[in-house]
């Protein structure tokens, strides 16, 4: 079983991660894990922290020569701009006088989290709930990536939409139709995806979206939008129906709406499976040179919360940032009057970085439900067991059904 633990504060000294639980002799390289430390920090409009900050994890344990050892990995984020708060972020009590935040963001967890661990000061709150911690997870995440890509599986992701402007082709039709042409494979999508500042496969919709990203920029507003994310080369069998908690997509979707300001989640066709007729649902099986195939891949690449071989497809919504120049209204905890929420340094937009964070839990879970599956104390131990089972799995099911 692997875990992970993250650990640090926005504006604090740094961030750590602690992964536990893989084997031993996984191949790491820190500019694979360091590249998705900077895809975490891109995006049109993202506000002024991302120029203070360049993200780059630090190995303290674990690995050695580039290779994981099996023991604790821990990995230390630095927050550059921590030398800024030095004062306000004290470990020890100071005598300078910092002030006290008093005034909650609506959709922030600054009202809830002052309630419940009884602050006095809604900075308690903020450092911790701050999307600053997703980088710790980008970090776990970067570590399940390089495990998986041993087995030929990748993740990847797009965006779908910012602020309700959708591109006029549907780049999910084509996952979601199981279409294997190279062009519309998901890991080519991702790729195309990365090198638009919105993450998004059409250029028409991208000049729209970084138009309406200013125009929301100049009212003081912000926008949120809809993801997908993607898996691909997985094999027949990972998480089971057996119990709720071992479905690999009930796991998925928990991880993602995990996700800082992530407020739905879908697998496949998702909700519009709901509209249509079950003949219009379902991915037809058929015969194939590997044993059997699906015309279709609208499940989403899991059925009886079982991966079904096809690629994984999860589609997540991002509300909009809760931090607005032109703020709405809350009440002043001090004075306990109407007053306008605080404005505080911020993004406008973060659903490209959201989708790439989107992309680290999605490889952290199928990790996680492979070495559940194939376990092993080193890699070697964990691919004999995986060919083991992949290179006997339709041979098999074959067998046992032929009439004798
Ligand atoms: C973020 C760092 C934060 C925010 C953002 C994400 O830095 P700061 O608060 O110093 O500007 O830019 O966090 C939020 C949008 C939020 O609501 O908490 C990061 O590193 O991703």
């Amino acid at each position: 079983m692997i875990r992970y633990l993250t650990a640090g504060e926005s504006h604090g000294k740094g961030l750590v991660t602690i992964v536990e639980g893989f084997p031993s002799n996984v191949p790491i390289d820190l500019e694979k894990i360091n590249l998705q430390m900077k895809r975490r920090q891109s995006g049109y409009g993202r506000g002024g922290r991302m120029k203070i900050e360049t993200d780059k994890a630090e190995i303290i344990s674990g690995i050695r020569f580039n290779k994981t050892l099996g023991s604790p990995i821990s990995m230390f984020v630095v927050n550059r701009d921590w030398e800024n708060w030095t004062d306000i972020m004290s470990h020890e009590k100071t005598n300078k006088r910092i002030e006290k935040i008093t005034v909650p963001r609506p959709g922030h967890a600054d009202l809830v989290g002052s309630s419940k661990y009884n602050f006095n000061d809604i900075r308690n709150s903020i450092e911790r709930s701050s999307a600053r911690e997703t980088a710790a997870r980008v970090a776990a995440g970067s570590i399940a990536r390089l495990f998986l890509e041993e087995f030929g599986i990748s993740v990847g992701s797009y965006v779908e939409n910012i602020g309700g402007i959708y591109s006029k082709e549907k780049y999910s039709d084509y996952l979601l139709m199981n279409k294997t042409s190279e062009d519309f494979k998901a890991w080519t999508l991702s790729e195309k995806a990365d090198l638009s500042p919105v993450r998004v496969l059409d250029e028409e919709q991208e000049k729209k979206i970084i138009r309406k990203i200013k125009a929301a920029k100049k009212k003081g507003d912000t926008l949120g939008g809809t993801f997908y994310v993607v898996a691909t080369g997985l094999p027949v069998g990972l998480g089971t129906f057996m119990h709720f908690d071992r479905k690999l997509d009930a796991a998925i979707a928990g991880a993602m709406m995990g996700i800082n300001a992530v407020k739905a989640v879908e697998f496949g066709t998702g909700f519009n499976a709901a509209d249509a007729f079950g003949s219009e649902s379902h991915d037809e099986i058929i015969k194939s040179d590997a044993g059997f195939g699906r015309k279709t891949n609208r499940a989403g690449g899991v059925e009886g919360g079982t991966t079904t071989g096809l690629p994984i497809i999860v589609r997540a919504a991002m509300k909009p940032i809760a931090t607005l120049m032109s703020p709405i209204e809350t009440v002043d905890l001090a004075s306990m009057k109407s007053v306008l929420a605080r404005r505080e340094r911020s993004d406008f937009v973060a659903v490209p970085a959201c989708a790439v964070i989107g992309e680290s839990v999605l490889a952290w879970e199928i990790a996680k439900f492979f070495l559940d599956k194939f376990g092993g104390d080193s890699i070697e131990e964990t691919r004999d067991n995986y060919n083991n089972y992949t290179r006997k799995l339709n041979n098999r099911l074959i067998k046992n059904f032929k009439k004798k």
